[in-house]
């Protein structure tokens, strides 16, 4: 498995941290290539919790060398203050490489993110408040700040002052907040600068290399599928490209060079932030979701809002991604219920759809078509087999397997390593 995409098929938290990480110990590179420390992965490891959101979760597995790609959006503080966290607790994180293309989240762009999701009022995104959008904005104006600017004091000054010269007037006149000074942001980022160029790299020339020499590269995708810039429930989505493609143009990897691209589904679905949800539960059986799963965000602690497996989202993230497999997660989190309803088309105005409707009103309006799987009560924790697996939960698998347009390949019973069931 040279190279291997992993993804979010759903709306993100799905487990893709615990996916990477195990595929650890047979990797050498693993690179992320989207997103910023918007995203929150959870690993844990012999019961010691880690939660990474800029840095990918191959970094937690010794011998691999981790990659921020070009099409990541770097937090400079951020960055260093994971890396020291990680390092305090034993992990080598001397191999980090950072492309020289990769744009860098600038102070005022956190600023923007806020007041801009303030002023949207209703209409607001429910953005992890990072910084995210407004600098992938600036990367397609053509006025972002790239990792290789911090090396010249001039270029960085100049591209600085392009940049506040739309932003001062917007945050002055339109947000009536202070003008940010070129010097106060110039001074901000020089002081990353020399600690960060050792790391500095042409990673795709790193993982073109790499490839050519056999070796193992895992694209680890941050947020998912119905987030993703262009294929997401836009304008409720990330502004990245969070599929499939996006690790090609993220990483200077070409399609030609995938070999496999691994969809992360939980059993049930979570959405965080703003946006249409059609298997969303407002109920106790919401709650209980919440509850049992733990889902809160790993990077701003929201509670997650929770629904039932869905499985034209699915079909609609193995197409779009070109899904090779499926890893299901979470599905220890269903034990105790009686009957598990899955989605498995939605009806919007009288009409059922079994694929995702065209046009994103018709989404809004979906209401699911349930069909009830019954349920089992053993505890399945411990399980390494399917085979091992009460009978309506291997039932469940095989049901959800055979709606969601790509294999199964593995299931995980516990947010530990070692609960995993591999299918052969
Ligand atoms: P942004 O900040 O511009 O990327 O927000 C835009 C939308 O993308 C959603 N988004 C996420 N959804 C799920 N998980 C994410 N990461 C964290 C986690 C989230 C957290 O792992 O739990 O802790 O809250 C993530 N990052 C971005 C976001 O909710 C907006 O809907
Ligand atoms: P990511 O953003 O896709 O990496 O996912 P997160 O880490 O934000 O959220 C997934 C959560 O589920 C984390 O707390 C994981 O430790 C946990 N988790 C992952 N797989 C499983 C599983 O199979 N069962 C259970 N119970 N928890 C899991
Ligand atoms: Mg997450």
């Amino acid at each position: 498995m040279p190279a291997v995409v992993v993804l979010g098929a759903q709306w993100g938290d799905e487990g893709k941290g615990k996916a990477t990480d195990q595929l650890g110990s047979r990797v050498d590179y693993v690179v992320k290539f989207n997103g910023g420390n918007n995203a929150g992965h959870t690993v844990v490891i012999d019961g010691e919790k880690y939660a990474l959101h800029l840095l990918p979760s191959g970094i937690l597995s010794p011998g691999v060398t981790p990659i921020i790609g070009n099409g990541v959006v770097v937090d400079l503080e951020v960055l260093f203050a994971e890396l020291d966290a990680l390092e305090v607790r034993g992990v080598d994180v001397s191999r980090l490489l950072v492309s020289s293309s990769a744009h860098i989240i600038a102070p005022y762009n956190r600023t923007l993110d806020k007041v801009t999701e303030r002023f949207l009022g209703k209409r607001r995104i429910g953005t992890t408040g990072r910084g995210i959008g407004p600098t992938y904005a600036d990367k397609i104006s053509r006025v972002g700040i790239r990792v290789q600017d911090l090396f010249d004091e001039n270029i960085l000054a100049q591209k600085v002052e392009g940049a506040l010269d739309q932003k001062n007037h917007l945050l002055v006149k339109v947000y009536n907040r202070r003008a940010i000074t070129v010097e106060e942001t110039v001074e901000d980022l020089l002081a990353y600068g020399e600690r960060l160029r050792p790391m500095v790299a042409d990673t795709a020339l790193v993982l073109n290399e790499a490839l050519d020499a056999d070796k193992t590269v895992v694209f680890e995708a941050g947020q998912a599928t119905m987030l993703d810039v262009d294929h997401g429930t836009y304008p409720f989505v990330t502004s990245s490209s969070a599929t499939a493609g996006g690790a090609c143009t993220g990483s200077g990897v070409g399609p030609t060079r995938i070999d496999r691209v691994v969809g992360v589904i939980k059993a049930y679905t979570t959405r965080v932030g703003e946006g249409p949800f059609p298997t969303e539960l407002d109920d106790d059986a919401g709650e209980w979701l919440r509850k049992t799963g733990g889902e809160y965000g790993t990077t701003t602690g929201r509670p997650r809002r929770c629904g039932w497996y869905d499985a034209v989202i699915a079909r609609y993230s193995s197409r779009v991604n070109g899904l090779t497999d499926l890893v299901l997660t979470k599905l220890d989190v269903l034990t105790g219920l009686e009957k598990v309803p899955v989605c498995v088309a939605y009806e919007v105005n009288g009409v059922r759809h079994d694929e995702m409707p065209v046009d994103q009103t018709a989404f809004h309006h979906a209401v699911p078509i349930y069909e009830e799987l019954d349920g089992w009560w053993e505890d399945i924790s411990h399980v390494r087999t399917f085979e091992e697996l009460p009978v309506n939960a291997q039932r469940y698998v095989l049901a959800v397997e055979e709606m969601s347009g790509a294999r199964i390949s593995s299931i995980g019973v516990g947010p530990g390593r070692e609960a995993t069931i591999v299918r052969h």
